[in-house]
């Protein structure tokens, strides 16, 4: 071999499914009737949306996607009990969790409340000394504050104790909420939850913020003006809905669109501070930076120790009050980002030293980190391992658990399983979290491992492709056809292209293990970078090839261009054009 010419042998590291739907002629007519392309229409189908209702779905007026929250469990006892309050004028307590998603739930609650004339405290629960569920703290300060009623946000499901301790009070609480419903309830007035069994929900797939937000659809409908009002807090119930990561489909689609329309255009006073303070412009805002720029600033109050500052932030009347409680946020979120790097390599170097050869089955590591900072690492590890991984703190007592699945593996059925060696715990199949006793640890540890090992092996990683797109094809014209599918997030994420028939024309590496690619399609250039992919680095000049990845665009210098973001990349010919039948590949 001439030494010359270093041969570099290109392997993929998934496998990837090609679409198969193909279309009828009569979609077609009903797509191009509506300015649907015919690329955004392949997107659509791959992804399941195969009838004219289903484009309707996707693209009409989203408050024709919205539901009758007169449909939800219990809706009928909290809105008789909420009328109560109203007529013995009531004070109420507004419980919500102190995550964003909790947190904006919250606000619209408060913000419905008050509409209706009711004195509102908000209770934002310290993590450290209150923890997840309703509790005794916030019992206590609404039998101190004379207040008759508590209402639960994103969380209570499980409070039976706390819920108990209110009624010997004489306080009743209503729950709302939508984690994961375990047989007993508890003894509330109202457990407004669409996963209860027997719901009748049509859409069960709300966060906690979209429960929230049905319940102030409920509450104000009869109200002057109350409908609109009620759809005006969707800008809460988006940031909530992705900073949970519920799926952006069915009527969590129509509340995004709705609420990022009142992002951009007229955000409320908290929100204009907290995008200031990050540099956003508020009609740049998308799902995205959400998830990247909104939700983490208001989750870093609570993570780095007060969570009530963002919940005074989204009640801000004004950006006299809201501004210093952005800059607090800001500076919180900074901190949390250098904290958070420092846990993830500590637990990464715990866990390395109880890896099993082949890899681990699912990681429990414990440590004396911050609660604020251990759901996150438990994040990074479960992507990083692709394998269940549970971070617990010891600067707590009892010690608290932070759980993120991979792979399918169900954490709330695997939490329940050791329920007996728990104080509390909760949570849903992909996210779950529990506080238990040093003395339990090793049996946690040992019952956990066990049960993530004998539940199915994840299946290999596989790429489910919505388009195949020729070289010749990727220009801005494709780029501004996939725009017209946004909003996109999670359960509807950007557009997955495999690209057929490019040349590499230089690949190098670049700061953090990424690889930067210079691509060519006939005679034009485009950008690639690929993130975590430092093997890319390797490929020699005029490698034709094969990727997998999204189609973006970068700005530099002043100068916006095509840029795809690889996820994958193969020797070419591993993606058949023009065979949309093609089985599962590779
Ligand atoms: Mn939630």
């Amino acid at each position: 071999m001439a030494p010359s010419a270093p041969m570099t042998i290109l392997r993929p590291t998934h496998s990837w499914r090609q679409p198969t739907a193909s279309t009828t002629s009569a979609l077609t007519a009903v797509a191009q009737a509506r300015g649907i392309g015919p690329r955004a229409l392949g997107v659509l189908m791959a992804r399941g949306h195969v009838s004219e209702g289903d484009l309707a779905a996707y693209f009409d007026a989203p408050s024709t996607s919205l539901h009758d929250p007169g449909l939800l469990p219990d809706a009928a006892l909290l809105r008789r009990r909420v009328l109560e309050s109203v007529d013995r004028r009531e004070r109420i307590l507004v419980f919500g969790d102190f995550d964003a998603d909790g947190l904006t739930g919250s606000s619209i609650l408060a913000l419905a409340l008050r509409r209706l004339g009711l004195d509102v405290a908000v209770h934002v629960p310290d993590r450290l000394r209150e923890g997840h569920g309703l509790s005794r703290l916030a019992v206590e300060r609404a039998r101190v504050e004379d207040r008759k009623l508590i209402m639960t946000v994103d969380t209570g499901t499980t409070s039976l104790a706390e819920v108990a301790l209110a009624a010997e009070a004489g306080i009743d609480v209503i729950v709302t909420d939508h984690h994961h419903v375990p047989e007993r309830l508890p003894a509330a007035i109202a457990v407004v939850n669409p996963h209860r069994p027997g719901s009748r929900y049509p859409d069960p797939r709300l966060a906690g913020t979209g429960v929230a937000f049905k319940v102030a659809q409920l509450l104000l409908a009869d109200e002057p003006g109350g409908p609109a009002a009620a759809l005006d807090l969707a800008d809460l119930a988006v940031i909530g809905t992705v900073a949970d990561m519920a799926p952006i489909v069915g009527e969590n689609r129509a509340i995004a669109r709705l609420g990022l329309e009142r992002l951009r255009s007229a955000p409320r006073p908290g929100i204009a501070a907290l995008l200031a303070s990050a540099g956003l412009a508020p009609e740049a805002v998308t799902l995205e930076s959400i998830g990247f720029t909104i939700a983490p600033r208001l989750n870093a109050g609570g993570r780095m120790g007060d969570a009530t500052t963002a919940s005074s932030l989204l009640l801000a009347g004004s950006t006299a009050e809201a501004a210093p409680l952005a800059a607090l946020l800001e500076e919180a979120n900074k901190q949390r980002r250098v904290v958070t790097v420092e846990v993830l390599a500590e637990a990464t170097e715990a866990a390395s030293l109880t890896a099993t050869a082949g890899g681990p089955r699912a990681i429990v590591v414990a440590g004396d980190w911050p609660v604020g900072i251990i759901g996150l690492v438990a994040g990074r590890l479960a992507e990083r391992y692709a394998s269940p991984a549970v971070v617990i703190t010891r600067s707590v007592e009892p010690w608290r658990g932070s759980a993120r699945s991979a792979g399918g593996f169900d954490l709330a059925e695997a939490f329940d399983a050791c329920a007996s060696l728990f104080e509390r715990h909760g949570g849903h199949p992909q996210a779950a979290g529990c506080e238990l006793r040093p003395g339990a640890f090793e049996a946690f540890r040992t019952r956990f491992l066990e049960l993530a090992g004998s539940a199915a092996p994840p299946a290999g990683p596989e790429l489910v492709l919505d388009l195949i797109v020729a070289a010749l094809d990727i220009d801005y014209r494709l780029q501004r056809e996939l725009a017209t599918l946004e909003p996109l997030g999670p359960g509807a994420p950007r557009a997955l292209i495999g690209f057929s028939g490019l040349v590499v024309s230089r690949a190098r590496a670049a700061a953090g293990g990424h690889t930067q690619l210079t691509l060519r399609k006939g005679r034009e250039v485009l950008d690639g970078i690929a993130f975590d992919r430092p093997d890319l680095a390797e490929i020699g000049p005029e490698t034709p090839i094969d990727l997998v990845g999204h189609l973006g665009s970068r700005t530099y210098g002043g100068f916006e261009s095509l840029q795809i973001e690889v996820l994958d990349a193969a020797p070419p010919g591993r993606i058949r054009l023009g065979a949309p039948d093609a089985m599962a590949l590779g």
